[in-house]
């Protein structure tokens, strides 16, 4: 093949991973069969590691600050497009969370910190009729939220983890934190938030995966 082929980014990634993870999602893997309170911080089939595996769909974008910008439109009343200055200069948000990803790992008290999904809200101005969405990432890769859970206290389009800027490999220059669900929600190298008045279901969401995700509901599958 060719440079002038230009291969869709869809196209590069791991045939291989993606075809196990919706092998995954047919059998039920991991299924537990019971739910959880949330009070049970481990959700049920999830295991504590210490370390902080990096999953991804094999293609690492590696965007400088300087040259990285996020767009948020679709149904708001105020589209905002952000350089790095911009995004930097909005109200800083810290917080500590959880993570819980559906291949079974969890990893407890997570310190991140960037510009809350509520600040973005308040600015963006989300149309009365708009119910979803969907972020975008630079890797070619989308997952979908309702606004409500897009709007949680916790949410934090993060550019830190634990005081030390977000490697590129774990989705910096910034991602997307939604501490409420599975990890595959908290899209790395977030470069577009698109609201919407139906909803969009992302990658992994039509290969199978839920539509919520959920870990103490064990929504691992649709
Ligand atoms: N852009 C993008 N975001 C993504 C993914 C991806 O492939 N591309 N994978 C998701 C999945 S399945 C998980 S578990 C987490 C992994 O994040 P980490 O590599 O920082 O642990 O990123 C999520 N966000
Ligand atoms: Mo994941």
């Amino acid at each position: 093949m060719t440079d002038d082929d230009k291969p869709t980014v869809l196209g590069r990634i791991k045939d291989k991973l993606v075809g196990t993870k919706e092998k995954w999602a047919r059998e039920g893997r991991l299924l537990t069969g019971t739910a959880a309170a949330r009070s049970q911080r481990l959700p049920p089939g999830q295991r504590l590691v210490k370390d902080w595996p990096i999953l991804d769909l094999g293609l690492q974008p590696q965007t400088r600050p300087d040259d990285w910008q996020l767009a948020v439109d679709g149904a708001v009343r105020h589209p905002l497009r952000w350089d790095w200055a911009t995004f930097r200069a909005q109200p800083s948000f810290e917080d500590v969370s959880d993570i819980h990803c559906v291949t079974a790992w969890s990893r407890f008290d997570n310190r991140w910190a960037g510009v809350s999904a509520q600040h973005l809200l308040a600015l963006a101005q989300p149309l009365p009729a708009a119910r979803h969405v969907v972020l975008h990432a630079t890797d070619g890769y989308t997952t979908n939220l309702r606004i409500e859970h897009f709007a949680a206290p916790d949410v934090v389009l993060a550019h830190s983890w634990d005081g030390r800027p977000l490697t590129p490999e774990h989705g910096g220059p910034v991602r997307l934190v939604v501490p409420r669900f599975y990890f595959w929600k908290s899209a790395k190298w977030l470069e577009r938030i698109e609201f919407l008045i139906d909803d969009a279901p992302g990658f992994w969401e039509v290969r199978g995966y839920h539509n919520e995700g959920d870990p103490w509901r064990e929504q691992r599958y649709d």
